[in-house]
């Protein structure tokens, strides 16, 4: 805690929010919070499987593959460079890198050196750059010179002109990284395992991303049961197909989650069917995750693949509703275990379980990673969210959690703490949720993305789901359009399946046979190419409503 500390809610509040001491010592006496760094679990990983594969990757054409030892040395070469900089503990450090192979011992590098990465994303530009380092006083940004066609060095280099703390701007590929990788290791002294171990970026979609500190602690204890819960093996290969800075493919159970196990990491540069089927095919991945646009856009590509896709034992797809059609058509196209995940970089992960009956594979986004995971499910206009406005079994509430690996503040935002987190230290996830009986939820969507059309309220998911149903359609997005008279209207955007050209009549006809209430019939249908996507690759809803906004305004 820095002495920007602020009590009262005033001024910019806690780097970090900590746990209660007896909660704090609850959760190591469970065995939960073992007292491990990372960089101290890259060390044991080193010694138990220092031959294996640790890494494979590309960058500027360059395929790389590094074993655990190898990964071991190149770490510790990064985190003494770093240090001879002056780079060291409780300094931030904004990391800006793509799914290239440096990408693990940049990470470990500085875990070793006690310095704390702010993950960034790819996609992220100049205005979310300098708040978060600004927000975090970073030292330095950490990025390449240019991926995809943008000069990301050019760029990180604009923004330390703006932001005083930024004394470095370093860019993998460049001599003086080069150099850096290159200095000789020595010993560094163990960071705090309570400590914040860096800060992940909310997913929230408003504004600039929140800063949400993670202890060593609190993230390798969500590691290691992902890890378990997705039955990763030592011979398991994952590939993070998806921004390995995402909390999701780094560690549900991502990146982490296969060292943690002595598996191999294929770190695959894009995305798209193409890149992803070959990488499958080439290192025999066996388990993978992706987000819903993007399952179906793998599953309409397979069928006409000559990749071998065999090996692909497990999809998780998470990070926002996979709806019954799609995720009923995951298995059969892929030749793969579904498995869904409803996570947020706060903390708390629900997995479908890979013995779960398809009913529930199928039809919720899984339970929680631990029994000591506490869910509280409220009346969702309710203010103060006490327990006392819990709803009944099986109603749909909006979602409050805490638990051993959920934060309980942000990163200095006293003000939006106090909005976001209940007294009792709940974090407000924004979710509206049914519980099963079995503890699964059900996700129904963001509570601020529910329609409400003349008082009918709307789940946008569930309108989604059924233009899914139709052949023609491979992807779906509803969202409000602002109405004179009914408050709020339905706008369904639709991407249209390879060759298929439906149309706006035909998709309302549709979804009305299928037997719904007239109000959840789509008002407006528009179809188009593709769906703006946030930085992860989940579709951006509040990019479409913009574009909604602006059509009305050009008339
Ligand atoms: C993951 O993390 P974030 O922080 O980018 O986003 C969290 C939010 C959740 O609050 C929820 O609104 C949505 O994304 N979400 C889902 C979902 N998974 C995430 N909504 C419906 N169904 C799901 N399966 O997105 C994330 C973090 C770790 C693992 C997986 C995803």
């Amino acid at each position: 805690m820095t002495g920007d500390d602020a009590p009262g809610g005033e001024g910019p509040g806690p780097d970090h929010v900590p746990w209660p001491a007896d909660v704090a010592a609850r959760y190591r006496a469970a065995g939960y919070w073992r007292g491990q760094t990372f960089g101290a679990l890259l060390t044991s990983l080193a010694h138990a499987h220092a031959g294996r594969l640790a890494v494979a990757g590309e960058r500027a054409g360059t395929v790389t593959r590094w074993t655990y030892a190898e990964l071991d040395e190149r770490a510790h070469r990064i985190a003494a460079g770093l240090a001879g900089l002056g780079i060291g503990p409780g300094d931030h450090v904004v990391l800006q890198l793509p799914n290239i192979p440096e990408f693990m011992p940049v990470v470990f590098g500085l875990w070793r050196a006690g310095a704390r990465p702010v993950f960034a994303l790819p996609a992220h530009r100049r205005t979310e750059l300098r708040h978060f380092a600004a927000q975090t006083g970073a030292v330095a940004i950490l990025t390449v010179e240019s991926h995809e066609g943008h000069e990301h060095a050019a760029t990180a280099r604009a923004v330390a002109r703006d932001v005083a703390s930024l004394r470095h701007v370093l860019a993998v590929g460049s001599a003086e990284f080069d150099d850096l990788a290159a200095t000789a290791p020595r010993e560094l002294p163990d960071p705090d395992p309570a400590g914040v171990a860096f800060l992940q970026l909310s997913g929230g979609s408003t504004g600039v991303p929140k800063l949400i500190p993670r202890t060593h602690d609190d993230y390798l204890f969500s590691v290691r049961e992902s890890a378990r819960i997705c039955a990763l093996r030592p011979d398991s290969v994952y590939m993070a197909a998806l921004p390995v800075a995402h909390n999701f493919p780094l560690s549900s159970p991502g990146v982490l989650g296969a060292l943690h196990t002595g598996a191999a990491v294929v770190l695959a540069p894009r995305p798209d069917a193409g890149t992803a089927f070959r990488l499958i095919e080439a290192e025999r991945v066996t388990i993978t995750g992706v987000v819903p646009p993007l399952a179906a856009a793998w599953v309409q590509a397979a069928s006409g693949t000559g990749r071998d896709l065999s090996s692909l034992e497990v999809l998780l797809v998470g990070g926002a509703k996979c709806g019954r059609e799609l995720a009923g058509r995951i298995a059969p196209a892929l030749g793969c275990r579904l498995q869904q995940v409803f996570g947020m970089a706060e903390g708390l992960v629900c997995y479908t379980r890979l013995d779960d009956p398809d009913e529930l594979v199928l039809g919720t986004q899984g339970r929680p990673i631990s029994p000591d995971d506490e869910l509280r499910i409220v009346d969702p206009g309710d203010p103060d969210a006490s327990s006392a406005d819990v709803v009944g079994p099986g109603e749909v509430g909006a979602l409050l959690t805490r638990g051993p690996y959920t934060i309980r503040g942000y990163h200095r935002a006293a003000a939006h703490n106090a909005a976001a987190f209940t007294p009792d230290g709940f974090y407000r996830t924004g979710d509206l949720v049914r519980r099963r009986p079995s503890g699964h939820l059900e996700v129904v969507g963001r509570a601020k993305e529910q329609i409400n059309r003349g008082g009918e309220k709307v789940a946008a998911e569930e309108v989604e789901d059924h233009l899914m149903a139709h052949p023609a359609v491979l992807d779906a997005a509803v969202v409000a359009v602002p109405d004179e008279y009914l408050g709020e209207r339905t706008c369904a955007y639709v991407v249209p399946a390879a060759g298929a050209a439906p149309t706006a009549p035909e998709l309302r006809r549709f979804v009305r046979e299928r037997g719904v209430a007239t109000f959840k019939v789509p008002d407006l249908v528009r179809v188009v190419d593709a769906f703006p996507a946030t930085g992860v690759g989940k579709t951006s809803k509040r990019d479409l409503r913009a574009a909604l906004a602006a059509l009305r305004e050009d008339g």
